[in-house]
């Protein structure tokens, strides 16, 4: 069997090795948690062990494709993205059942975060001479959702569903609004044309590999992260 090496200043590697153990380790959490979690949270506290473990999974592949072919798994990355942040958005729409959160609410999230992320698959991987154009569509899609968590109907019905419920979507509200917009910094950075045909990183190399570190941080940030906030909601009294 072959050993391949990981050079001690390779950080893309370095990420997507402990991306993949965070996310397991994550969902080992979540699930076992699940014993002690009250009925009312369970199949939140589910979906956040969900999230992670699919992630997990990706990043095992992802991981393995860097190390084999020294390039961006791309398209896994797309494809983890398309099954997990979906999901995110049925958190929202759990935690906010309870106050009248109707199926419609549901769908208008889940519609939106698959058009941000379709058109910035395109400009990515088919279209990248028009990076740009595909960036600002993901982008307003992005910001269809900052509004619905932020002031649309997911804020609204939050505040009527008690204190607890309305601080937990608050704090999901500032990771899709600060940790979310990580990602787009990651394709302006790995994309040519960048920022509206400002190359930020030369080499085209070195620019994917800026990328996939900035993917990886923002992946475990965001997954985690709202997984943990979902589960100290349900260790609350709401
Ligand atoms: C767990 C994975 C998550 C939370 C992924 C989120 C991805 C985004 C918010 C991506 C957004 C993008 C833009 C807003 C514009 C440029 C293209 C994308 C797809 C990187």
């Amino acid at each position: 069997m072959e050993h391949l090496k990981i050079a001690s200043d390779n950080y893309v590697a370095f990420t997507f090795f402990i991306g993949t153990m965070a996310m397991m380790a994550a969902s080992v959490f979540f699930f076992f948690e699940l014993n002690t979690t009250p009925t009312k949270w369970r199949t939140s506290v589910l979906v956040s062990g969900l999230i992670t473990f699919i992630a997990a999974v990706h990043y095992y592949y992802m991981r393995g494709y860097n190390l084999e072919t020294g390039d961006s798994p791309t398209f896994f990355r797309y494809v983890d993205w398309i099954l997990t942040v979906p999901l995110m958005c049925v958190e929202f729409y759990l935690i906010t059942k309870k106050a009248g959160a109707k199926q419609g609410l549901l769908w208008k999230l889940i519609f939106a975060s698959l058009v941000m992320l379709v058109t910035g698959y395109f400009g990515e991987t088919i279209y990248r001479g028009s990076s740009v154009t595909w960036g600002v569509i993901s982008g307003a899609a992005y910001f269809y959702i900052v509004y619905l968590v932020w002031f649309g109907e997911v804020s609204k019905l939050a505040q009527t569903a008690g204190p607890q419920v309305a601080k937990a979507t608050k704090t999901l509200a500032w990771f899709v609004l600060v940790g979310w917009a990580i990602y787009p910094l990651g394709y302006i950075l790995g994309t040519p044309g960048g920022l509206f045909g400002i190359q930020l990183v030369a080499d085209p190399a070195a620019a994917s590999h800026y990328m996939d570190i900035v993917y990886n941080i923002a992946d475990a940030v965001n997954k985690i992260g709202f997984g943990l906030v979902i589960y100290s909601l349900s260790r609350t009294q709401d």
